[in-house]
Order: C-alpha cells, then sequence, then structure tokens
C-alpha cells in the first residue's frame, strides 16, 4: 500500500508541539477548519451532518509550532454500531489531547438565546464532558450567515460560564485570516517541546483511507436523503503503476432501494460519482487514476462488528461500549 500523502519538506525547527483534538456537534465545520489550516483539502466536507467517520490527523507546520490536528466526528445521538463507534473516537481523541478546540455553529447559540436557554442542550452536554484540566479553545462559527453580529457578543458569556475557555473566538472558517487567528492562539497553547512528526509529515492515514473518503464524499454530493448516510466504501484492489494507479472499490449499501438509486438511470448516477471522485483521488496521488466502482447490498453493515471492522471502522477507545447520551 502507498505511503501516506506528504509535502515538501521545510526545514524548520518548532520550539512548540501538541495534539488538539477538533470536538463538537456535527455540521459545525470541524473539517473545514482542519482543511483551511493545512492549506488543503484533505478532509472530506459536506453540508451533511456525520460525513466526518474516523478520526483524521492533520499535521500543521509552523515556525513557532507544529500543531498535530484530530479532526473527530461530530458527537451526535447514534442509532447504530457505527454512531457509537464515532462518537467514541471523538470522546477518545478529547481525552489524548494536550489541547481541545470545542467548535460550534453561531446559530446554536441564537436558537438557544430564542429559547430562553444559555446554550444548545448538546453543546452544554458535550461541554460538561470535556476534562477540566485539558486547556480548550471555544470557537463559535459561521458568523458569515448571520444578519447581525451584534446579537451575538453578550450570548458568548454563556459559553465563558459553561467552563473556563482559553479564549472564546467568533469566527468564519471560511476566511483565511479567522483561521489564522485560531492557529496563532493554538500555537500558544501547546506545550513547549520537540516536534512529534518529520517536516513532511502530513496524515498518518494510507492513500487507500483517502480514496474511500473520496468516494464517500462524492455519494454525499450527489445522493440525497437516507443513501449517503447508508453507504460504506471498500477497496478491492489498488495497483499503483508509475504512470496509472488502478482502483476497484465497492460501494456498500443496506437495502436495495439503495443500491438502484447510487446506480441510476442507465448507471448515470455511479458514472457521476466516480468521476467525481476519480478527479480528487488524480490530485491526491498526483497521477492518473482508473476508478471502478461496484455498489453490493451488505445489510445492516452499521450494526454487525463484524462488517464494520471488514470496512474499516474499527472499535475506538476505551468507551466504545459505553452506553452513549449525547
Ligand atoms: N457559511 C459557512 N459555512 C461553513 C463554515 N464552515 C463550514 N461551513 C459549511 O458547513 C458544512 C459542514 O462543514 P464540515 O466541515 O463538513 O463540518 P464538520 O463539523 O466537519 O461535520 P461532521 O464531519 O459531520 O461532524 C459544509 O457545508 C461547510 O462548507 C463557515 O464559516 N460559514
Ligand atoms: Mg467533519
Amino acid at each position: 500500500m502507498p505511503p501516506p500523502p506528504s509535502r515538501p519538506v521545510k526545514n524548520l525547527v518548532s520550539t512548540r508541539f501538541g495534539t488538539i483534538a477538533i470536538v463538537g456537534r456535527a455540521n459545525v465545520g470541524k473539517s473545514t477548519f482542519l482543511n483551511a489550516a493545512l492549506g488543503e483539502p484533505l478532509a472530506i466536507v459536506s453540508p451533511l451532518p456525520q460525513t466526518t467517520r474516523d478520526t483524521l490527523l492533520g499535521v500543521v507546520h509552523r515556525d513557532e509550532a507544529q500543531l498535530a490536528f484530530l479532526d473527530t466526528p461530530g458527537l451526535h445521538r447514534a442509532r447504530s454500531e457505527l454512531g457509537r463507534r464515532m462518537n467514541a473516537s471523538a470522546r477518545e481523541a478529547a481525552r489524548a489531547a494536550d489541547v481541545v478546540m470545542f467548535v460550534t455553529d453561531a446559530e446554536y447559540l441564537l436558537e438557544a438565546a430564542a429559547k430562553q436557554k444559555p446554550l444548545d442542550p448538546e453543546d452544554a452536554r458535550l461541554i460538561a464532558e470535556l476534562d477540566a484540566r485539558v486547556p480548550a479553545l471555544a470557537v463559535v462559527n459561521k458568523i458569515d450567515k448571520l444578519r447581525d453580529r451584534t446579537k451575538l457578543i453578550p450570548l458568548l458569556d454563556a459559553l465563558a460560564k459553561a467552563r473556563s475557555f482559553e479564549a472564546i473566538v467568533p469566527v468564519s472558517m471560511r476566511r483565511a485570516a479567522d483561521v489564522e487567528r485560531l492557529l496563532k492562539l493554538l500555537a500558544e497553547l501547546v506545550p513547549e517541546g520537540p516536534p512529534g512528526y518529520d517536516a513532511d509529515t502530513l496524515t498518518n492515514r494510507p492513500s487507500s483511507f483517502f480514496v474511500r473518503e473520496y468516494v464517500r464524499e462524492a455519494v454525499l454530493a450527489s445522493a440525497r436523503g437516507e443513501v449517503p448516510h447508508a453507504v460504506a466504501v471498500s477497496i478491492d484492489s489498488y495497483d499503483d503503476g508509475p504512470k496509472l494507479v488502478r482502483i476497484e472499490a465497492t460501494l456498500h449499501v443496506e437495502k436495495t432501494g439503495q443500491r438502484a438509486i447510487l446506480i441510476g438511470r442507465g448507471g448515470q448516477k455511479l458514472k457521476e460519482i466516480g468521476t467525481k471522485a476519480r478527479e480528487r483521488i488524480e490530485k491526491l496521488v498526483g497521477r492518473k487514476v482508473f476508478l471502478k466502482l461496484f455498489v453490493r447490498v451488505t445489510p445492516r453493515w452499521k450494526s454487525v462488528p463484524r462488517q464494520l471492522a471488514e470496512l474499516g471502522y474499527e472499535k475506538a477507545g476505551r468507551d466504545a461500549d459505553k452506553e452513549d447520551v449525547s
């Protein structure tokens, strides 16, 4: 299997290093931040919740610090073993990190205030779960969507009351200056020490992981309703030639109807998904890619532990068996 993607080596020695877990509810913009911080779209992003299913490492190399980000699945009310594993993986990352970056959506604060509540109940629960000894930053994202930003300012106080945060920062992850500001703040919060990764390390996942993710991202962009969440991707073969990478992958769905939707009339939908995914994979591997996709019904794959493991969704952390309450 090819090595994980890397970037050209910059000659620098940072004096600070730490892991930063990016945690929050689904769809708040955690992966958008990771990509902006890295300067490349490594993580998959979509307007649908529960896009990220696995914790993903992305290492940002700066002169002043090396920041090892862990982008995590959005904490949510789990309805399957997959959902429980996703939540467990996010909690595990938060527990192991030097710094936690808690992300929420500005609209959640406004909605809570409209209901006479200080915080969104799921956000409140999530903040309460964070280890009080770990320094944490609160990030209120998507302020670009607000018509009147002044309304948000007094509401930020509710976050300060819920926990001691190093800073509470309203941002738009779509603004480079805001992302830069967060990186500066985080670089000051991580411990002093030598870098934990080589200067060319971007992530620790192999290319095959990103192939699965980019196929899933194409599905998230092309299919509607329950279908995107019913899909898992497995790699059947990966032939790494000097000029061409040949990949065969299977899209697993839960029901026959979902299979028909993904294939589409005359195979049109599957073709559209394949083209989108192929273009994204070609950028990752820097070569031409031949991608062949199959669709298979694998009933209840989200709930059967053996199938989850086969599809790459391992059990994470010591809470993996804990009853989920978030
Ligand atoms: N308007 C606006 N949209 C944003 C901003 N940041 C992220 N988004 C959008 O919000 C949606 C969700 O973003 P993601 O980065 O996938 O969110 P996430 O927190 O990683 O979601 P999960 O992986 O499902 O937990 C995408 O459509 C993003 O383009 C922002 O600052 N402003
Ligand atoms: Mg995500």
